[in-house]
């Protein structure tokens, strides 16, 4: 793991930061060792501050689809930055960001730009909450939308890797507000709908879970949330933060043909660059402030940097359309794990959705959370290290997903299969 400057700079950093990260997820907590401090990203690859250079399968949790620094992106940022940082008043790009996003997401007609996912999925719940005039919401166990307050009740991503019970500083008053029910069972969501007739605002929902590892929706579940949601006068919304331009240019949404009522993006639409955004029928945004009386605001909302990242690196996936090569890049990747693990008499099962994936050490299919929660932690932390000795990065605990970008290419993923396997013996000797 870390080198002498490494931990000098650790020791440093856990001096100032908690836990010495700005975000618990980096901290390699769940999987031992110490983080290393990254110098600088090119194309599939990340390089630490001792000069070591490890394929990249975790792309800073999922802006990077074009990989690290690419050309297109870093130029437009340059460009942009020699206009000024922020201005504070309406620019251009936010209006052609927005209108990109009009045209490639299907459900969405109008757009509130944001600075990063949680304020997208809490200010959509707000939205949702004003829309209906009702207050509670459904979300399903482990799925992860943020930190704002309301999702903290059994969610995925570092509040499954942590282990950490429904976090403190929560008030049970609006805690108790939120109920949440096993993904994939549609039965669940309607015996909450019976408890809790004409007062449920929204469903929120990862179309697909990205925040446990990978579960991809059962046939019928998204679309059985539509007719639900609809039939109850609640919103359906689509946190498409990990899965959005990801699973298919227009999101889940487009790849599984289920229109949401609202979407929240982040991630990819930023290139980078803190911005996510919400969107969705007009008739529902246009109560947002200042058309409406739901209040929603943000000093660097539509920031100028922001959205010439996301511009361009939008318009690079719109005119390459990379999303068939990266699936099948994705899907050798998988199956190559799944293969290694099997000819070592591993439980596994791996999936993957575009360039979204996830391998658990247990036996398969996963279809909701409990069953994720069966993988062996264990055996992943020591594989986990193992590959990293062998500059394979990816995501530091068995409960997220892994990513894919354009900029890997199959002997980055030759090379990762050689890692694997090495890893997997070496975990298996203890
Ligand atoms: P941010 O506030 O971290 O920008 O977005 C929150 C969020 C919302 N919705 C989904 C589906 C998400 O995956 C996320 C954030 N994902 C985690 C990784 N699993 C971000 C990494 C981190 O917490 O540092």
């Amino acid at each position: 793991m870390g080198t002498i400057a490494d931990s000098s700079l650790w020791e440093r950093a856990r001096r100032v930061l908690p836990g010495g990260v700005s975000s618990p997820v980096r901290s390699f907590r769940s999987v031992g060792g110490e983080p290393f401090f990254s110098d600088h990203g090119e194309g599939a690859f990340l390089y630490d501050i001792s000069g070591r250079r490890y394929v990249d399968y975790v792309l800073s949790w999922g802006p990077l689809i074009l990989g690290h620094a690419h050309p297109e992106v870093v130029e437009a940022v340059e460009r942009a930055a020699g206009s000024g940082l922020t201005f504070g008043t309406p620019a251009p790009a936010e209006v052609e960001l927005a209108e990109l996003l009009v045209e490639l997401v299907p459900s969405v007609e109008m757009v509130r730009f944001v600075s990063s996912g949680t304020e997208a999925t809490m200010s959509a719940v707000r939205l949702a909450r004003g829309a209906t005039g009702r207050d509670r919401i459904l979300k399903f166990d482990g799925c992860y939308h943020g930190h704002a307050d309301s999702f903290l009740v059994k969610a995925g991503s570092g509040v499954a890797t942590l282990g950490l019970p429904d976090s403190p500083g929560v008030p049970s008053a609006l805690s108790a507000l939120t109920s949440s029910v096993p993904f994939n069972d549609l039965e669940a969501v309607e015996s909450v709908f019976g408890r809790f007739p004409g007062e449920i605002a929204a469903v929120i929902v990862e179309p697909v879970m990205g925040n446990v590892g990978l579960i991809e929706p059962a046939e019928g579940f998204l679309s059985g949330l539509r007719e639900l949601t609809r039939a109850q006068g609640s919103l359906l919304v689509f946190d498409e933060v990990m899965t959005g331009f990801r699973v298919a240019l227009g999101g889940a949404q487009e790849r599984y043909g289920v229109d949401p009522d609202l979407t929240t993006l982040g991630k990819v639409v930023g290139g980078g660059l803190p911005v996510a955004a919400l969107g969705g029928r007009r008739a529902i945004m246009e109560q947002l402030a200042p058309t409406g009386p739901v209040y929603q605001a943000g000093t660097l909302s539509g920031n100028p940097l922001g959205m010439a990242a996301g511009l361009a690196q939008l318009r690079v996936l719109e005119r390459d359309r990379p999303h068939e090569r990266l699936e099948s890049l994705t899907g050798e990747l998988v199956d190559g794990i799944v293969r290694a693990a099997t000819e070592r008499g591993l439980p596994v099962s791996g999936v993957h959705v575009g360039s979204m994936w996830g391998v658990f050490f247990t036996e398969g299919p996963v279809t909701d959370y409990a069953g994720a929660k069966q993988t062996d932690t264990e055996f992943f932390s020591t594989y986990f290290r193992e590959c990293l000795k062998r500059g394979v990065f990816f995501a530091p605990s068995p409960f997220e997903a892994g990513f894919m970008s354009t900029a890997h290419r199959r002997e980055h993923v030759e090379m990762t299969l050689n890692a694997v396997g090495e890893s997997m013996d070496a975990a298996l000797e203890g």
